[in-house]
């Protein structure tokens, strides 16, 4: 598995690709846009990136009122005025022929015909308030990919149905993350990547599942000396350009590694003592379960050599506080792994040990804005539903622990079970992004009533939409003010910068609140989306306007010291229940869950030829949803991106060489690939990339063109956070 950085640096021309994209093509439009000769014809707009949850400030140039070129805002102290390939492919996608343009009904022989908005609305209308009177409002969910425009329309819509189940895509991505955090941090700290030392990735990788504020930072304190480490199966193309150490960790057992981390810690007396006595709660209950795990057995299990872990151990005790574990997102705890929730505490607590909370260089809780609210006066609020949320989440002796965002890819399962029976899918693609393809389709199926809002078709919407509603481009609408979260807050918002391409589509705003006046429910949206943001911004003495012509505003939010969280009377105020760092989790405790993040292996584990399939983001898609995008998929045909990875050993000793055709089968699914033979992963491991495997016919671009790992996978939900398992899959393959 070793490889020297000249190879590396050979092998890695599609980020070298990326960064001339990035950089020297577009720096030159900067340039050129900021001297006083810009022609009359060219004018510039400020808006935000809507294509992934980063949500980066950026400036669109219009050229005769067209959109031509979008660069980042260089206001935005959060991404540092940069944005990636995906936000010019998104921003382009305007004027895409694929784009729907009206409303659409699903015929008798299944097919779609265009129909006007009006009898749209009052049809969905209709059926929708059927199912409420018939099923009650319970029976009804909305699904989105997080977004501020949705968080409020549609909680707001299945508030004023009355259903408690708003749901987000959080289950297929964090919430294992999350949750380990809240119970163990009281919520999920920033890194202070400019100020560290020292930075530990435990599956992240920023350069790949794009983190613009971590590469921003990491640009300044690898300048400074600070080392990064790469914990990954995988040398990922962050691991090869940032990292200074690469871990080849065997997927899915970091949690030994991290119990080894704090072992070296405890029993090498390198802790923060003074902040574990005063901060954290459990610490001797910790330390006599990690006595048993040392670097030789975390070796016995992870693949790592002792040495290694003891060494790194030692330098994250050296350069503390000023070093932490960086607290990752999606692949090593955030949605993967039967031991994914315990991972994250894992995670959490080693941050503690190193007493880095709030500390320069360590994981920081920012300040954020606090915005305003309509006045439920003028604009009535409606009620919380009172009935408990289907899928389970916070309700006792199901999910309590988990976050109120529910867990969406139990949602077909309840489907079949005919405990939900009418669903919108805002921004969502679960027909391709939630694991278990028939478990999704069959389920889904199984409603009266599925509406789809999307700008594009997906396989969602071919696969079981009755409806589907066009919203309009991003670029072509206003969204809902919002708070750009880094040392120094600001507010921004996404605002229209062009002229609708197509007369049919709109806004959700729009959409939502006529749908609700359609079902006699305008009395809850009786406001503009204007008016919203005017209450939004009104603490803070600033106008939708002020946002609109200056793209960015620093908020006031108070200064941020570096000051571990502290109540009126000096108490630690952490929003744990404790106040403190909790190393021992009562709240676990209190529900059955083991307290302390004991070992705990995954649930199937690679042996003899059965390799275990990850999966990773890439740095020029966004999970299946660029696949129709024909910028970004000329990248991945000019670098066979679709490709499968497999390890050089594993390949030989399987007589599979570099470029053949492979067919994978696991979990009686087969599919056949190209396959990329290479030392940069791990040799148990397979690495499928990104969304591919398309399988919507209208999105012609990427229907067929590589595999995806979610058809390999079968239905299955950790039991702490309830998120799904999307790396517990064994595989084989073979040359096809
Ligand atoms: N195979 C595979 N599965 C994955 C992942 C992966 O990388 N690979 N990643 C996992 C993770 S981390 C996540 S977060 C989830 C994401 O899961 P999804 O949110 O389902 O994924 P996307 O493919 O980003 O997009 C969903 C849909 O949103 C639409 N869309 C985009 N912008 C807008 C908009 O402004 N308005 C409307 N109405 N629609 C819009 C797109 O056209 C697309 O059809 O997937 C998870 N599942
Ligand atoms: N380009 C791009 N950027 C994005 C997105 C996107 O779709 N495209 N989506 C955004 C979203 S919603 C998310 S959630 C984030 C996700 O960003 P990340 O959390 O960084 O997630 P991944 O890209 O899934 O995986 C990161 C790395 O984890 C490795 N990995 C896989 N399994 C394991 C394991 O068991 N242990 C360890 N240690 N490593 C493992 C993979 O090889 C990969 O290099 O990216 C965000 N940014
Ligand atoms: S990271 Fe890229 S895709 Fe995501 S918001 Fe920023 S520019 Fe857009
Ligand atoms: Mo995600």
């Amino acid at each position: 598995m070793k490889l020297n950085r000249r190879t590396f640096l050979k092998l890695s021309a599609a980020t070298a690709s990326m960064a001339a994209l990035g950089a020297s093509k577009y720096r030159s439009v900067d340039n050129w846009a900021s001297a006083n000769e810009r022609p009359s014809n060219i004018t510039t707009a400020y808006s935000v990136c809507n294509s992934c949850g980063n949500r980066c400030g950026i400036m669109a140039y219009l050229r005769n009122g067209r959109l031509w070129r979008i660069t980042g805002n260089p206001d935005d102290n959060k991404s540092g005025g940069k944005i990636c390939t995906r936000g010019h492919g998104y921003a382009q996608m305007v004027y895409d022929k694929y784009r729907l343009s009206q409303p659409l009904k699903r015929t008798s022989d299944g097919s779609f015909v265009e129909i006007p908005w009006e009898q749209a609305y009052q049809e969905i209308g209709d059926k929708l308030m059927g199912v409420v009177r018939k099923y009650g409002p319970q029976s009804v969910f909305w699904s989105e990919y997080s977004k501020p425009i949705s968080n409020f329309y549609g909680a707001r819509l299945m508030a004023a149905l009355g259903s408690p189940n708003w749901t987000t895509h959080s289950s297929t991505c964090f919430v294992g993350r999350n949750v380990g955090f809240d119970y163990t941090l009281g919520g999920l700290p920033s890194g202070d990547y400019e100020n560290t030392k020292y930075v530990v990735f435990v599956g992240r990788s920023p350069a790949d599942g794009m983190g613009l504020n971590i590469l921003k930072g990491l640009g300044v304190a690898k300048k400074k000396g600070a080392k990064v480490v790469s914990v990954d199966p995988r040398l990922s193309y962050s691991a090869g350009v940032l990292a200074d150490e690469w871990v080849a960790v065997k997927p899915g057992t970091d949690l030994a590694l991290l119990l080894a981390w704090m072992n070296v810690l405890i029993a090498e007396n390198l802790y923060d003592k003074g902040f574990v006595e005063n901060y954290t709660v459990g610490f001797a209950e910790l330390k006599e379960m990690v006595k048993q795990y040392t670097p030789e057995w975390a070796e016995t299990i992870t693949g790592v050599k002792a040495e290694q872990i003891r060494r790194i151990g030692r330098e994250l005790g050296a350069n503390r506080p000023a070093a932490f574990l960086e607290p990752g997102w999606h692949a090593a705890y955030g949605s993967n792994y039967a031991n994914s929730t315990q991972t994250a505490r894992a995670t959490a607590i080693v941050n503690g040990l190193l007493g880095n909370i709030n500390k320069p260089g360590g994981l920081c809780f920012y300040n954020r804005v606090s915005f305003g609210g309509l006045n439920p006066e003028l604009y009535p609020t409606p009620p919380a539903s009172p009935y408990e949320r289907v899928d389970g989440a916070g309700v006792k002796g199901k999910y309590p622990l988990t976050l109120s965002t529910g867990l969406h890819h139990l949602l077909p399962g309840l489907a079949k079970e005919g405990k939900l029976k009418a669903g919108i899918f805002y921004s969502v693609n679960p027909g391709r992004t939630v694991p278990d393809r028939n478990y999704v389709i069959e389920g889904y199926k199984n409603l009266e009533l599925t509406i789809v809002i999307d700008w594009q078709m997906s396989e969602t919407a071919e696969q079981f939409a009755d409806y589907v509603l066009p919203e309009s481009h991003p670029m072509e609408r206003d969204g809902i003010v919002e708070a750009i979260a880094s040392s120094r807050p600001q507010v921004t918002m996404q605002a229209k910068v062009i002229d609708p391409v197509h007369s049919g589509g709109r806004g959700l705003d729009r959409i939502v609140s006529e749908l609700a006046t359609a079902m006699g429910l305008e009395r809850f949206f009786n406001f503009t989306l204007e008016d919203l943001n005017k209450a939004m911004l009104f603490p803070l003495g600033l106008f939708p306007v002020h946002l609109k012509s200056r793209g960015i505003v620093d908020g006031d939010a108070g200064q941020w010291h570096y000051e571990f969280p502290v109540d009126g009377s000096g108490k630690p105020s952490l929003r744990t229940k404790s106040g403190k760092v909790e190393f021992f989790s009562s709240s676990f405790a209190e529900h059955g869950h083991n307290p302390l993040p004991a070992w705990q292996a995954p649930k199937v584990m690679p042996s003899g030829d059965k390799l275990r399939m990850i999966h990773g983001h890439q740095a020029y898609h966004t999970h299946a949803q660029t696949m129709n995008n024909p910028y970004l998929m000329s990248i991945t045909k000019d670098y066979e991106g679709d490709s499968i990875w497999l390890n050089t050993e594993t390949a030989k000793r399987l007589g599979i060489s570099d470029g053949d055709t492979v067919q994978v089968s696991g979990n009686g699914w087969e599919a056949k690939s190209k396959v990329k033979v290479t030392q940069r992963i791990h040799p148990e491991a397979l690495f499928v990339p990104g969304g591919y495997g398309g399988f919507a016919k209208s999105l012609v671009r990427g229907y067929g063109i590589g595999v995806n790992i979610n058809d390999f996978l079968k239905h299955d939900t950790e039991p702490i956070s309830g998120h799904a398992m999307m790396e517990e899959v064994l595989v084989s393959v073979k040359r096809a």
